[in-house]
């Protein structure tokens, strides 16, 4: 039986549905830019998601044929560009957060549960991400934001959740993550933790067996209600999900 005390949340995919739309046009914005023909459709995109990381992204379609050979400082400086373009789109506001992530955001800091950001992601795309969609206050909300190369490994390996703990000097029993895909749960479970998945379009499929509750959004009131694809610890009242249903998990 564990209290709740952390709630560590992952960016793209969770807090909102950032890759088709988002990350996934940028980098074809610099591709076109630096005169690559190479553009990445939504099925594409999908296969290369498997991958964590846009640099590891790029590498992993020039392995597989898709792109042109580049050394890794190409490799770098397109991802820079991409990171700017995203960037904008956010700016634009063309992304808003998944429904129920600003509620349970708020409720978990109004009741002083501390919140951390745990993300494969460049820190430059989660501030203007946290900036634009969430606001401002959040940078002093989170009590920290663990993002992109701050590991040398990212997920599904468990070190960018294992940093976070670390540094908010938390443990695992006392502390919850909020995922989307298959390669976010393996890095979690790695990690010890219990996990909440919200699935979209991308993920939908992928395989989270031992997750703790797995559902199509986390909902609100007054919105349709969820699907519940995986419920371990046979929750009820789940029409959406709630900070009880957070604190349940953790003690069952
Ligand atoms: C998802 C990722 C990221 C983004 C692209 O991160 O794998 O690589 O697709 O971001 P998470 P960068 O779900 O852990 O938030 O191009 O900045 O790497
Ligand atoms: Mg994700």
């Amino acid at each position: 039986m564990a209290e709740l005390k952390c709630i560590l949340w992952d960016v793209d995919g969770t807090l909102a549905d950032t890759e088709r739309d988002g990350h996934r046009v940028a980098f074809n914005m610099a591709f076109e830019e630096a005169g690559l023909d190479r553009r990445w459709d939504v099925e594409t995109y999908g296969e290369l998601l498997k991958v964590t990381g846009g640099k590891e992204r790029m590498q992993f379609d020039i392995e597989r044929g898709g792109m042109p050979d580049m050394p890794f400082e190409k490799i770098a400086e397109l991802h820079a560009r991409k990171t700017i373009h995203y960037q904008s789109l956010i700016a634009d506001g063309l992304i808003p957060l998944r429904a129920g992530v600003l509620r349970l955001l708020e409720e978990a800091y109004a009741e002083g549960i501390t919140l951390g950001i745990s993300t494969t992601t460049t820190p430059a795309a989660l501030d203007v991400l946290i900036e634009h969609s969430l606001g401002k206050e959040w940078f002093d909300r989170f009590a920290v934001l663990a993002a992109g190369d701050i590991v040398p490994a990212k997920k599904p390996a468990p070190d960018i959740y294992e940093y976070a703990m670390k540094e908010l000097d938390v443990a695992p029993e006392n502390t919850l993550a909020l995922e989307d895909s298959g390669n976010g749960w393996l890095s979690a479970q790695a990690a010890g933790l219990k996990c909440v998945i919200t699935v979209n379009e991308y993920t939908a499929n992928q395989d989270f067996d031992g997750a703790d509750l797995i559902v199509s959004e986390l909902g609100d009131a007054g919105r349709e209600p969820i699907q519940i694809l995986g419920n371990k610890h046979s929750l009820d009242q789940l029409e959406y999900v709630t900070l009880s249903h957070f604190k349940a998990i953790m003690v069952d």
